[in-house]
């Protein structure tokens, strides 16, 4: 018999699998349960509520299924958090050792306002198959699938990036669509992209759906740049070793205390705690995301790719999307839960 994969370069398809393809199906239901149980909040103008029903549904889900969990991208660290913390185990210690990138509300302030692209999110791979990210900004840019290897890069010029796309996919600039979070700190990056003759869709939270919306043809997005959450990077990077795409990540200190010299040197050395060692490196999406990984997203709101929690008396349903870098199978999972019965065992 072959020996299981002594290392999680890359996904090695000879390899036999560690990650058992149910996980990736018991993985819908851990991200159904933290979508229905914040779908409550919709609306109501109160993110803190969502999210926290988000992650106690989280953790309870995860912690019925088969698997030897610790979180490595989670609600904070453990002193900021006392759910889904860096570090926490989760599952129910049988089954296959994993690490666990999770965001149980991805966009709590857009599901507060009924905003499109809200998400509840978990990958799952080997362990050590994430990049244990602080809790910083990352500088990041993404394309999907069936482009050439280098076609973007962090350090290119925007205009450069957006050329060897447009060159890449037969088009010319002013056909891309590039998302990019609306915050001030991109005015310069969004001017660029215009005056490149790009077209450009303002978020206002969100950006692992922006990432993975540029994997989809149906969503019209080309590409992501920009800077938002690291751990957002990296669950965005375990969905795109999944569907296929590629992304660069470098974490940003400098505009995560707004200018407060103090709050920079404290993350740095955090993350050079967390074994960061150089912090200026890019990141490839293998180098986020690497070996054999689950990923699975459930819809809170609608958005590009997902249906949002629609709820009625007695149920409701969710929309998700469940994919493995194994097959590489993206499955849309339509689910209608029946809140009324509770079946006699
Ligand atoms: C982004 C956004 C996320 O964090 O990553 C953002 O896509 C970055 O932080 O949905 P700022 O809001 O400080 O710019 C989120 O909003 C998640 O908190």
């Amino acid at each position: 018999m072959q020996a299981a994969a002594s290392n999680i370069e890359d996904f090695n398809p000879d390899v036999p699998y560690k990650l058992d393809r149910n996980l990736a199906l018991e993985m819908v239901r851990v991200t159904e349960a933290a979508a229905v149980a914040c779908s409550k909040w919709i609306g109501m103008g109160d993110s803190d509520a969502a999210d926290q029903a988000a992650v106690d549904a989280m953790r309870t889900a995860l912690n019925s299924i088969d698997v030897t969990g610790t979180v490595v991208i989670g609600e904070g660290e453990r002193d900021q958090a006392p759910m889904l913390y860096i570090g926490e185990k989760v599952g129910l210690g049988s089954g296959p050792v994993v690490d666990i990138a999770l965001d149980p509300l991805e966009g709590t302030s857009i599901c507060a306002k009924a905003a499109p692209n809200a998400l509840a999110v978990v990958a799952m791979a080997e362990e050590g198959g994430f990049l244990n990210a602080p809790d910083v900004y990352m500088d990041k840019i993404a394309v999907g699938p069936g482009l050439p290897e280098g076609v973007i890069a962090l350090e290119n010029s925007t205009e450069a990036n957006l050329k060897n796309v447009a060159k890449a996919k037969g088009v010319d600039v002013s056909d891309l669509l590039v998302v990019v979070l609306e915050r001030d700190r991109h005015s310069k990056l969004v001017a660029d992209l215009r005056q490149a003759g790009a077209r450009v869709q303002l978020i206002g939270d969100g950006d692992v759906a922006g990432i993975i919306a540029a994997t989809r043809p149906e969503t019209g997005v080309d590409m992501y740049m920009g800077i938002g959450g690291a751990p957002e990077g990296v669950l965005a990077a375990a969905a795109l070793a999944c569907v296929g795409g590629q992304m660069q990540g470098r974490l940003i200190f400098e505009q995560s205390g707004e200018g407060d010299q103090t709050i920079d040197d404290a993350q740095k050395e955090n993350a050079r705690r967390m074994g960061i060692t150089d912090l200026n490196r890019v990141y490839t999406r293998k180098e986020l995301a690497r070996g054999d990984v689950m990923f699975s997203a459930t819809g809170v709101t609608s958005g590009w790719m997902l249906d949002g929690v629609r709820r009625y008396p007695g149920g409701a349903t969710t929309h998700s999307l469940v994919t493995r870098t194994r097959t590489g199978t993206a499955r849309f999972v339509h689910t209608e839960h029946n809140f009324r019965i509770k079946k006699e065992v």
